[in-house]
């Protein structure tokens, strides 16, 4: 093909199909990605062996297709996190609720990821309407897991900047729960970012949004039992 044109400033011209979207994962080793990935794909819980690289799935949910790439959290492979995140449509970011000496560490790299995905090109500048950020609290089925409440100040989500849609998802991987919800608010928000981004193009920054939340969760029960927005 012709030179000068990098993948990435193909994806940003070539608009993404309706109900079609484009997702990386990632977060620390052992946070649970691939066992989402596998959950959400094949609606049962898979046995999984540490990544290394990538793995990738298209996962039908709500008659949409997301094509969903889990790339491996060991830091020598964190380097490639940007790749995928740069031109996606959302992020899914991974946390193991039960570790909380890794909770720094994880926000720190979620901040990183976040940073490098506002910079880039003159198209990307301008649509400030950041890629939207999933953060899945997993193994909330185990007894130490902090809820959402005690995540959302620790992993520092309030500080990604006022154009970033987040949401926090507490989820089991193994059992499923809270996956489906997560993936339709992530789904909302990509569409959120659609919208604001077609009304904006060529006409100056985009207007703020300020829809983040967190799904409080029942951790004995693992219902909902609340939501509240920023
Ligand atoms: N109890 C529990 N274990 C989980 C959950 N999600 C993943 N695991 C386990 O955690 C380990 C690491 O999961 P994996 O998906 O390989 O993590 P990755 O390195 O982030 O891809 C595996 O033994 C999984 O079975 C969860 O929600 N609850
Ligand atoms: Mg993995």
């Amino acid at each position: 093909m012709g030179g000068g044109i990098s993948r990435e400033s193909l994806r940003e011209h070539i608009p993404s199909l309706p109900g079609s979207y484009h997702c990386a994962m990632i977060g620390l080793d052992s946070a649970g990605k691939t066992t989402v990935l596998y959950r959400l794909k094949f609606k049962h819980y898979v046995n999984t062996a540490p990544t290394i690289g990538f793995n990738t799935e298209k996962v039908r949910l709500n008659g949409s297709t997301f094509t969903v790439w889990d790339v491996g959290g060991q830091d020598k492979l964190r380097p490639l996190w940007r790749s995928y995140t740069r031109c996606t449509d959302g992020i899914i970011f991974v946390v193991d609720s039960t570790k909380e000496e890794r909770l720094e560490e994880a926000k720190l790299e979620l901040q990183k990821i976040c940073k490098s995905t506002v910079t880039g090109t003159a198209a990307g500048a301008r649509n400030k309407n950041s890629i939207p950020v999933l953060v899945l609290a997993n193994m909330q089925d185990l007894p130490d897991a902090m809820d959402a409440e005690k995540l959302e100040p620790l992993l520092g989500l309030r500080d990604l900047g006022s154009m970033r849609q987040w949401h926090l998802q507490p989820t089991c991987a193994v059992t499923g729960d809270g996956l489906q919800e997560g993936m339709g608010k992530l789904q909302e928000m990509i569409n959120n970012r659609r919208k604001t981004s077609k009304m904006t193009n060529g006409f100056g920054p985009a207007a703020g949004i300020r829809s983040n939340s967190s799904t409080k969760l029942n951790t004995k029960k693992l219902q909902r039992s609340q939501s509240y927005s920023a």
